[in-house]
């Protein structure tokens, strides 16, 4: 890992996020098989047939892109992420944004075959039964009456936190493709890797956040469900740990727990990288290493504001099986 500490962020913004800028030939490419995908079948995405087809289409991507995509997975670099650009979205017109709760991409379109393409040599799509019916493609786009809420389709500014941080098989990856960015291009995803907060923590703080001294609970997009027994907030290597937090709704339990979450708070923020997404720009996060969230923006509610579709990707087909009831794709 390179060390970059010292730099601003926006120079660290350059020298650190790992990005990768389709050429044009490439873009075509990914067109041409995410329009064959898009018609495959019924193009049903939770169809198991129609993503056999997609997992066969996705092994044809840019050679140069499967590169990049396994390299990401064998290691997440010190910001934890990875940007590509250039992706075939807004070549045709788009529809207007969605504008009710909870929207979610059933019927393949190129934008959500492009999304899942690109996921699935990262890994297995997943989902979460009650989170979004279960979708593997869904759609953050604001809502109005949400603005202020802690959830994707809020406007206000979205605490740091690890995806469904309460789940025992949380997202390994999460991915979030632009198809339209805020009116003001104003909202950025706020990328917090561990890898460049953990020097900012001294020994002692790290050692707490290694103890089962926090719970945190389901975050508002899922139905009310348990509090989690106490964990880490840190796991595994001390040199290199899995993170696990949301600070919405993480608890610590005892005074000292409470203000070394604060600091790693602090740290956290410090670190961390606003990727202002384009239309046709994918972010890949590891979702062990980063947390993310989002800075304020203005929706309007008129069909033109920010749309992304977010997908959820796990490394282990046989690891979450317990939660797949039948073997699909959706977690209970
Ligand atoms: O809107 C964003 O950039 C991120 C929202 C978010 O946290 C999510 O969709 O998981
Ligand atoms: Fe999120």
């Amino acid at each position: 890992m390179k060390t970059v500490q010292h730099v601003t962020p926006s120079v660290r913004a350059a020298l650190d996020l790992h990005r990768h800028e389709l050429s044009g030939a490439e873009r075509s490419a990914v067109r041409s098989l995410a329009e064959q995908l898009a018609s495959l079948g019924g193009g049903l995405i939770e169809d198991g047939a129609w993503l056999d087809g997609a997992r066969r289409l996705s092994c044809s991507l840019p050679p140069r892109l499967l590169e990049v995509l396994r390299a990401f997975r064998h290691d997440p670099g010190e910001l934890g992420a990875l940007l590509l650009a250039g992706l075939p979205i807004g070549e045709d017109p788009l529809p207007p944004t969605p504008v009710e709760p909870d929207s979610v991409e059933r019927v393949a379109t190129v934008p959500a075959s492009v999304s899942v393409l690109i996921g699935l040599q990262l890994g297995e799509l997943v989902a979460y039964r009650q989170e979004k019916s279960g979708a593997l493609v869904q759609n953050v786009v604001p809502v109005r009456g949400l603005e202020g809420s802690q959830s994707n389709a809020g406007s206000v500014p979205l605490e740091y936190h690890v995806e469904n941080a309460f789940h025992p098989c949380r997202p390994d990856f999460v991915g979030l493709t632009c198809l339209r960015a805020d009116h003001e291009s104003n909202a950025g995803t706020l990328v917090a890797s561990v890898r460049l907060a953990l020097p900012r923590l001294d020994a002692s703080d790290r050692e707490v956040l290694h103890q089962a001294r926090f719970t945190t609970s389901p975050p508002p997009s899922f139905d009310a469900g348990a509090t989690t027994p106490a964990h880490p907030v840190l796991d595994g290597s001390p040199e290199d740990p899995n993170v696990c937090v949301d600070f919405h709704v993480t608890e610590a339990l005892d005074e000292e727990a409470r203000e070394v979450l604060e600091r790693l708070r602090g740290a956290m923020a410090a670190s961390a990288l606003p990727v202002r997404l384009a239309t046709g720009e994918m972010v890949l996060l590891d979702n062990r290493v980063v947390l993310h969230g989002r800075s304020p923006f203005t929706p309007r509610y008129d069909g033109g504001d920010r749309w992304l579709q977010r997908i959820f990707i796990h490394l282990d087909n046989r690891r979450n099986r317990v939660h797949r009831a039948g073997g699909g794709a959706v977690l209970d």
